[in-house]
Formats: C-alpha cells, sequence, structure tokens
C-alpha cells in the first residue's frame, strides 16, 4: 500500500483509540474524512497519477476510508455505553434511606379564632359578609353617625388616601352597605381587616382584624343583643363563663354597652391573666342608632338593631394565652404550629 495512505492509517487509528470523548471523536472524523480532511485531499491527488495505477490507489484509498470509519463508528458505540454506564451509576437510588421529614404550614391564630367565631354566629342563622378595606368617608364615619369633628377622624388616627377616601378604621362600612342593599330582616357578621393609624406594640398594631355584627329586624331589643352574646361568650369560652355589660358611649349605637366575661382562667377569682380583676373585656355593642337606620332609608319606628365589634387578635391572645401582639404578625411557624 501507497506510503502516505498507511500513515495515515496508522495515525488515525492511535488518535481514535486515544479519543475519550465524542466531540474529540467527531474532530478526527472532520480532520480525516472530512471535506477539506487528509484523506479526502489524498483523493484528490488522484488526478496526478498516471493512468494505470490510479485504479488500485483509488481501490486502496477506499479500503482505508471504510475502515476509519468502522473504527470510529465502534469507538463511538463504545463511548456511548460506557456514557451510559456512568450515568447509570449515579442515578442509582436508594430506596432503603429513610425519609424526609416534611415540616407544614399552619393556621393562624386569628384565623382559628375567626372560624369559631364564624361558626358560633352562622350556627344562629348569620351571613359572613365582607367589603372593602379601601372605603369612603361617608361609610365609615357619616353614615355610622360619628361628626366631622370626631376625634377618630384625625389623620393621626385614620389613614386617608384622599380628602373621602380612607383606610377602613371598622368593617361597620360593610353593614351601612347591607342595610341600604340587602331586604330585611338582615342577621350579619363583617369580618375583616380594619387600620389605625397606631404604633405596633404588645397590644396595638395599625393593621388588625375585626369581626363586627348586625341583625336588623322588628321588635328588636336590648334583651336580644344580652342574649346573643351572652351564648356568644359561653360557646366561645367554655359554658361556665358568665357576662355583664357596662354602659358606653358609641356615636353609632344608643344605648352602647362593652361586655366583660368571667375570666376563663381564674373562674372570676382573679388572676395574671385577668390582672386580679376576675373580669376580661372583650367587646363593644348597642342599639343601632335611629339616626343610622334612617340614614338608609330604614323606619326606625319599624325596625330595630343590635349591633356588636370585636377584636380578632384581642380573642386569639386571650383564648391561646398570647402575651405580645408581635408574635401574630411573625408568622414564625415554630410559634404558630403550637395552637
Ligand atoms: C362596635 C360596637 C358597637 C357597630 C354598629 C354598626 C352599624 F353599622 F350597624 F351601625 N356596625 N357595628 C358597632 C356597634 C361596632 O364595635 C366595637
Amino acid at each position: 500500500m501507497n506510503e502516505v495512505l498507511e500513515k495515515i492509517r496508522a495515525e488515525a487509528i492511535a488518535r481514535i483509540d486515544a479519543a475519550r470523548d465524542m466531540s474529540s471523536l467527531n474532530d478526527i472524523r472532520v480532520a480525516i474524512l472530512g471535506k477539506k480532511g487528509e484523506l479526502t485531499s489524498v483523493m484528490k491527488s488522484l488526478r496526478d497519477l498516471p493512468p494505470e495505477e490510479r485504479p488500485s490507489f483509488g481501490k486502496n484509498v477506499n479500503i482505508v476510508r471504510d475502515e476509519i470509519s468502522q473504527r470510529l463508528d465502534s469507538m463511538k458505540a463504545e463511548l456511548a455505553k460506557k456514557a451510559r454506564e456512568v450515568q447509570l451509576a449515579n442515578e442509582t437510588i436508594d430506596v432503603t434511606l429513610p425519609p424526609k421529614k416534611m415540616t407544614y404550614g399552619h393556621r393562624h391564630p386569628n384565623n382559628i379564632a375567626l372560624g369559631e367565631v364564624e361558626r358560633i354566629f352562622t350556627g344562629m342563622g348569620y351571613e359572613v359578609v365582607e367589603g372593602p378595606e379601601v372605603e369612603f368617608d361617608y361609610y365609615n364615619f357619616e353614615a355610622l353617625n360619628i361628626p366631622a369633628n370626631h376625634p377618630a377622624k384625625d389623620e393621626q388616627d385614620t389613614f386617608y388616601i384622599t380628602k373621602d377616601m380612607l383606610l377602613r378604621t371598622q368593617t361597620s362600612g360593610v353593614q351601612v352597605h347591607t342595610m341600604e342593599h340587602q331586604p330585611l330582616p338582615i342577621r350579619m357578621i363583617a369580618p375583616g381587616r380594619v387600620f389605625r393609624a397606631d404604633e405596633l406594640d404588645a397590644t396595638h398594631s395599625p393593621n388588625f382584624h375585626q369581626v363586627e355584627g348586625l341583625v336588623v329586624d322588628r321588635n328588636v331589643t336590648f334583651a336580644d343583643l344580652k342574649g346573643t352574646l351572652e351564648v356568644f361568650a359561653k360557646k366561645l369560652f367554655g359554658e361556665d363563663t358568665r357576662v355583664k355589660f357596662r354602659p358606653h358611649h358609641f356615636p353609632f349605637t344608643e344605648p352602647s354597652a362593652e361586655m366583660d366575661v368571667t375570666c376563663f382562667k381564674c373562674g372570676g377569682k382573679g388572676c395574671r391573666m385577668c390582672k386580679g380583676e376576675g373580669w376580661i373585656e372583650i367587646l363593644g355593642c348597642g342599639m343601632v342608632h335611629p339616626h343610622v337606620l334612617e340614614m338608609c332609608s330604614i323606619d326606625p319606628n319599624e325596625y330595630q338593631g343590635f349591633a356588636f365589634g370585636v377584636g380578632l387578635e384581642r380573642i386569639a391572645m386571650l383564648k391561646y394565652e398570647i402575651d405580645d401582639m408581635h408574635l401574630l404578625y411573625e408568622n414564625d411557624v415554630r410559634f404558630l404550629k403550637q395552637f
């Protein structure tokens, strides 16, 4: 065989045998068999040979080309097989390993408390109604009989968005919307987020949650209010709980009261929980002011209403004995999963 051919053949075989990956194998194929490859240029030199030598030289080029080509193919198959073996070894799964412990999220104490409050009132035929957190001044203050010069309207206490729009400071606007649009009678609670320009401390936050309730019907009296809220207190804090009403003032109710419950920790004897008082203040309430009913086109001579408002954080903190409100806003699962 021609010396040049033999040199190409020997070098090619050596390079192929030394190749360790697909890309170097491909480089070798291009360098030898490609358009500008060594063997291709040798084939092009065929026309420089005497005519009688051309057939045997051509035949030899083909033999060498076939041999190199076969060698490339078998090396390619071998490398692919090795790569697959490495891959399989890496992907081996030890099914006997112990499982990883999964950590779950947890319902927030506020949300657990809300669930209880909702269950108690829906059980008494109340509907749960939601409304906007951004409210008109009219629905948050004016329709609730809160006068323009009332201290609660101060920019120190209320987040205003424009002159007549604000972040609601109570959910009462939802009751006003309901009284304006729903047929009577009404039995509803309105849970939701409310906003006050307070600094966050152990018992205050600039945004917290309230549940307010409203009943409007014929022949509704303060006795209905007392009976309803007593049932609520017993269901929420235990059947032994007793309640007491103290006169209070709200612009939107007349008469108004605050309700205390006997301390569910000490039963009324006095302890750290109730600060030695035996009683814990739990909510504000009252008979809906006739002027509030009138502004919603409800005739106070025909219909009366009672309403109340509770702070959800306060209920959660009492029920689950949480003494710092910060904990309710940090959402540390180690804290949350205790309830
Ligand atoms: C409270 C206390 C007392 C109240 C009044 C009304 C409405 F819209 F019917 F006038 N909704 N909520 C109310 C009454 C809220 O929160 C401490």
